[in-house]
């Protein structure tokens, strides 16, 4: 049997999971889960990229221990949009900054007064949003130049780790797409808007496709952990794109939504869909694995519950799964609806706080208990969704059918329930590891081993479980969808 190693790291926590293929089925195994967060420190948020790093060679050697001396290749996907800067010695030159910094807000409304969010949408036909590369590094150029005047080249995340262990320099084409500085239906640097904006035009490195070979394991790290040299793969890079590869969609009416701190939903498109109506819905064109698009909207997922847990832990009342469901089924249903993706909730100091303020200033019933919490949270967030699955039908001019969910925020099968409620859809769920799988199936690809992405998705359907749930209680979610649209002014 084949193995790969797939790093799916995502915004709060990454794993190494083993991937092997005997020509039938593909399986997966965990090797190694670490957490991962933002640091705070001096007014900013930092990824501590030292960290990952060691935990991934930390990861790699506990597999090699395990006896899975044999491997064909790896590949890393990690969220969207962040970056590191190199110097021209090709040393890191700093901690990378958090997408979650504040001063990328600052940064971006002074960058929009020297190109409008307009013009930016119809050249790249990505949602204007502050964590974008583009306002990032316009945040630097004005708030930390010298940083900026002594970097040779930027990387992506994960295209930094992949620098990291194999010492070559590019930025795979999914990942670039998050950056707002690709012009739609094009794959290298938009010179005009860096020039708009008088940000360095030569500072990003080459981008590549997907499914191409970066290069091979330095011999150093070789030596450190005690294996044989290995491919480092380009696999679809954005962990959002990896995930979109594994979910088993079957048709055009399927509709995805990959599910962790962020909910990402949308549809696959051949081409970037540039409209007002995509626009103003706040819709994004982002890259997939075949070189294509997909038209989605990024939502608020699991954050708002993530950070109520952290609230919960600083005062000792410390929840889990179980927990919070329970707690969940003993509160009050419809009684508090907030919009998840008010820039309110972004990045709170106390998540808890923020929701109670919402709710008041709305005048709606206040969340005082954790279960109370957990609803408002849950059944606002699912009819969120369904506010976007109109939507997403007004875009695409279809009637979408299906909801195919993936990523580790299904394991809360209430809200899978609750988006087929709000939604009136059957949901598909499933896989749950989907970016380690979409990593696994580009480097398979890539690797000559599986044909393409239609064998890979029918692979997922016979190699991995999924959840089918049903829409209940049409008329009362019904009533609670206009409840909501009200409260939140969507
Ligand atoms: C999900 C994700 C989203 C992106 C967000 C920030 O993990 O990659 O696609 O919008 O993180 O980069």
């Amino acid at each position: 049997m084949k193995k790969v190693w797939a790093f799916d790291i995502g915004a709060s926590n990454g794993r190494l999971m083993l991937s092997s293929f005997d020509g039938h089925k593909l399986y997966l195994e965990e090797i190694y889960r670490f957490s991962n967060q933002p640091v705070h420190l001096t007014g900013h948020y930092y990824w501590n990229i030292l960290s990952i790093f060691t935990k991934m060679k930390k990861a790699m050697q506990m597999s090699v221990q395990q006896g899975h001396q044999q491997i064909e290749s790896m590949g890393i996907d990690t969220w969207g949009a962040d970056f590191g800067l190199l110097s021209d010695t090709g040393e890191l030159l700093a901690n990378p900054y958090s997408y979650r910094n504040p001063l990328n807000d600052r940064g971006m409304n002074e960058a929009l007064q020297h190109i409008s969010a307009k013009e930016l949408f119809d050249i790249t036909g990505v949602e204007t949003a502050a964590i974008n590369t583009v306002f990032q590094l316009y945040t630097l150029k004005k708030y930390n130049p010298a940083l900026l005047d002594n970097a040779d080249m930027l990387l992506l995340t994960p295209n930094l780790l992949a620098y990291l262990f194999c010492g070559e320099k590019q930025n795979e084409f999914t990942i670039s797409s998050t950056t707002q500085l690709l012009r739609a239906g094009e794959t290298s640097w938009n010179k005009q808007i860096l020039q708009r904006l008088s940000l360095p035009d030569d500072l990003l490195a080459p981008t590549t496709a997907s499914l191409t070979i970066a290069g091979q394991s330095l011999s150093v790290i070789n030596r450190e952990i005690g294996m044989s040299p290995v491919k480092v793969i380009n696999t679809a890079s954005h962990d959002t794109a990896s995930a979109i590869a594994a979910l088993p969609l079957e048709d055009q009416y399927s509709v995805f939504m990959s599910c962790g701190t962020w909910v990402l939903m949308g549809v696959p498109v051949e081409r970037p869909v540039i409209s007002e109506d995509v626009m103003e819905s706040g819709f994004t064109n982002e890259g997939t694995i075949d070189g294509k698009y997909r038209l989605q909207k990024n939502n608020m997922g699991m954050w708002l519950l993530q950070q109520c847990r952290v609230s919960w832990e600083r005062e000792g009342i410390a929840t889990d799964f179980n927990k919070e469901n329970q707690l969940f089924e003993e509160a009050p249903a419809f009684r508090s609806f907030i919009n998840p993706d008010d820039q309110r909730f972004f990045n709170p100091l106390n998540m808890m706080t923020e929701i109670q303020g919402y709710c008041k200033e709305t005048q709606q019933p206040v969340p005082a208990t954790q279960g109370e919490m957990i609803r408002c949270i849950l059944e606002s967030l699912a009819l969120k969704y369904g506010w976007l699955l109109h939507r997403l039908e007004k875009l695409t001019g279809k009637y979408l059918k299906r909801i195919h969910m993936g990523g580790g925020a299904i394991r809360n099968q209430t809200l899978c329930q609750l988006t087929a409620n709000a939604t009136g859809r059957e949901v598909v769920a499933g896989p749950i590891e989907a970016s380690a799988i979409g990593n696994a199936i580009g480097q398979w690809i890539a690797l000559g081993e599986v044909k393409d992405l239609k064998q890979a998705r029918q692979l997922v359907r016979e190699s991995f479980p999924l959840q089918y749930y049903q829409p209940q209680d049409q008329i009362k979610w019904q009533e609670a969808y206009q409840r909501f649209e009200r409260y939140t002014g969507l």
